[in-house]
């Protein structure tokens, strides 16, 4: 009877039969292939509440009394938002009204990088679509909703066991009325290193297709060369580009003259010429000073011309007096992120800035009630996550010194533990804006400040100095990653890379200096699916898994194997799927639209001859045993 009902079903007729087709069409499902996936779910839980989750396993645990995530009820229907505008009238018209308005309009970072810089992205699916239709009915003003691109893309398959499309699906459906915004590499994709540009312009159809509305395209190395690629598809697919400066460096100190006002003007206006509706300044390090923001953007308001959206970070703990200056000097809209999800490295606090708005020209129109409501909401989810708090305690003026992006301060951070060398983090700092003036001053934002990072860390492991890396005369074992990038794989910083560090690095090879995409061959689109599904067995993917694939073919591939055995774990709760169960507890999965699972954990078994235990269920009221290996 499946497959009868999955033959006549529309979806197939048209034969865009896939393995998320199976998974998200409820009406298909015979009673037995529910029961499978349920018992992948119970699987997924034995094992968890058996063997722990590698992720949490000695970190900080959530408090015991901490009080569950319980999400504001839409007040009322969605009013209309700027995603209406979109609909209707296009992307320049976004643009035009951007620019008309007087009020300062908002992006909520929280579901992108609030928990990106920290919680090391690892905020799950079911904890943002639960609050989706609260920022819907009750914050209609936002000017978008930043959900998705950066780290979130390849961090859900890796680390969260859930497919990057699904989420972006459901929060589109989630808030009908708001536009939504990722962030997006350029020829980076959401990888770390240029794609082919098919691959690129198919990423960007699909993100478009399945839901995004505004892309804030930048390159990390400021080369607005590898930008046009991604710039264009976004414009084909009539959605609104923000092209981003990368800001680094300080336009006020003489001693930083390769970033000057007029660098970041020129950059501007080169964006302008290639399309963009929307100029994005991209803080992403929190550099920007409140009396460089007044100058910056009173220059590129009045020399470029487009609507600004600026973005920041609270690593120093002084960009919430920043993004106050940049109001005054004209910028349209500023990114915050959520109050619980707010400041260090992560944005400075929505909230905060709505108040210090209130009552004067640019008030932002935004409900502080709904957003107090909403921000309590995450409060309590961000319990949840306590084992990937990264600890940074109070503000740091340092940041000024090492330039790290909000994003990658914590990861740093993490894999300086993981050598051993956490305890001498201030020389890691030291070294890191060494290795940048030794690149010759660079942007530092993904991925070439995963470069840079890189570099740092081998140094300070192998206790070299710059003068030493840069001795013609001293063998050193460059990491893989600083090799690809002095080749030219990221493109070309202002200026180019100083040759001597070429030489050094590529042993003679001549390095590229043209656009990467350039030399990179298209990729079969067709030939990749099939390819896949001979890798998967003979499941034909479809186009959203395929982009997957194309961006991380490893990552894609193991997250397929691991859903096949453990099925739809991303309808389990967050503490579920971290800690699994306790003996007693009773939890609901929702699995389809309306098809709930009732899972009670009875009990857990002894550890048998064989190294297996069985843990005791109630599923839907009927008992189920499952064994899973004790791998303790
Ligand atoms: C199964 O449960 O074994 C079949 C369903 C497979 C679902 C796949 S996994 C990748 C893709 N993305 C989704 O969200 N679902 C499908
Ligand atoms: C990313 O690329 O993920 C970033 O957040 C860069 O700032
Ligand atoms: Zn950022």
């Amino acid at each position: 009877a499946f497959v009868e009902n999955l033959l006549k079903h529309p979806t197939f007729l048209d034969n865009t039969y896939t393995t998320k087709f199976i998974d998200t069409t409820p009406d298909l499902f015979s009673f037995k292939k529910r029961r499978d996936r349920a018992t992948k779910i119970l699987t997924y839980i034995a094992d968890i509440t058996v063997n722990g989750h590698p992720e949490t396993a000695g970190r900080a645990r959530p408090h015991a009394e901490a009080r569950p995530p319980k999400a504001p009820r839409p007040a009322k229907a969605p009013a209309k938002g700027t995603r209406d505008l979109l609909v209707e009238k296009g992307p320049q018209a976004v643009a035009d009204w951007m620019g008309a308005q007087k009020k300062l309009l908002l992006t909520d970072t929280t579901m992108r990088d609030g928990h990106q810089s920290l919680l090391a992205t690892r905020m799950r699916s079911i904890d943002m679509i639960k609050v989706a239709p609260a920022y819907a009915a009750n914050l209609s003003p936002l000017f978008s909703v930043e959900c998705w691109g950066g780290a979130t893309f390849d961090v859900a398959y890796r680390f969260l066991q859930e497919c990057p499309w699904q989420r972006l699906r459901d929060l589109r459906a989630a808030m009908p009325n708001l536009m939504t915004q990722m962030l997006l590499r350029a020829s980076n994709g959401v990888g770390y290193t240029n794609y082919p540009d098919n691959v690129v312009q198919e990423f960007v159809r699909q993100a478009a297709t399945t839901g995004i509305d505004v892309f804030r395209v930048f390159d990390s190395l400021n080369w607005v060369e590898n930008m046009r690629v991604a710039m264009d598809a976004v414009i084909a697919n009539d959605k609104v580009c923000e092209a981003a400066i990368c800001y680094t460096g300080d336009i006020l100190n003489p001693d930083r003259a390769k970033y000057d006002l007029n660098y970041y003007v020129a950059m501007g206006k080169e964006l302008k010429a290639a399309g963009a509706h929307v100029l994005g300044l991209k803080d992403m390090a929190g550099l920007l000073k409140p009396a460089a923001a007044r100058a910056l953007f009173k220059a590129l308001k009045e020399e470029v011309g487009l609507p600004i959206h600026f973005h920041t970070h609270d690593t120093s703990g002084i960009a919430g007096a920043t993004i106050l200056a940049a109001a005054d000097a004209g910028v349209s809209a500023v990114d915050a992120a959520m109050d619980a999800f707010s400041g260090g490295t992560s944005q400075p606090c929505l909230g905060s800035i709505v108040e210090a708005m209130a009552h004067t020209e640019r008030d932002t129109g935004l409900d502080i009630a709904a957003i107090r409501e909403i921000s309590n909401y995450w409060e309590a989810v961000r319990h949840q996550y306590a084992a990937f708090e990264s600890g940074l305690e109070a503000p740091a003026s340092e940041v000024y010194l090492h330039e790290m992006p909000g994003g990658q301060f914590t990861n740093l951070k993490a894999q300086a533990r993981s050598l051993g060398l956490e305890e001498r983090w201030h020389e890691v700092a030291q070294t890191y804006a060494d290795v940048n003036r030794m690149f010759g001053d660079i942007v530092k934002v993904t991925p070439s400040s995963k470069v840079v990072g890189d570099m740092a860390l081998m140094m300070v492991a192998q206790g070299l100095t710059r003068a030493q890396v840069e001795d013609p005369g001293i063998d050193v074992a460059f990491p893989d990653s600083v090799v690809d990038m002095m080749r030219g794989n990221l493109g070309q910083p202002p200026g180019g890379f100083p040759e001597g560090i070429v030489r050094k690095v590529l042993k003679g090879e001549a390095p590229n200096t043209e656009r990467p995409g350039k030399h990179l061959t298209p990729v079969d689109l067709e030939a990749t699916r099939a390819e896949v599904s001979g890798e998967l067995g003979g499941f034909r993917i479809d186009d959203e898994d395929l982009n997957g694939y194309l961006m991380y073919p490893k990552v894609f591939l193991d997250y397929m194997g691991r859903h096949r055995n453990y099925g739809p774990v991303r309808t389990l709760p967050t503490p579920i799927f971290f800690y699994g169960m306790e003996p007693g507890q009773e939890i609901t999965a929702e699995i389809d639209p309306g098809k709930t699972l009732e899972i009670r954990l009875q009990t857990v078994g002894e550890t048998d001859d064989q190294g297996e235990v069985k843990v005791f269920f109630e599923l839907n009221g009927q008992p189920r045993v499952i064994r899973v290996p004790n791998r303790l």
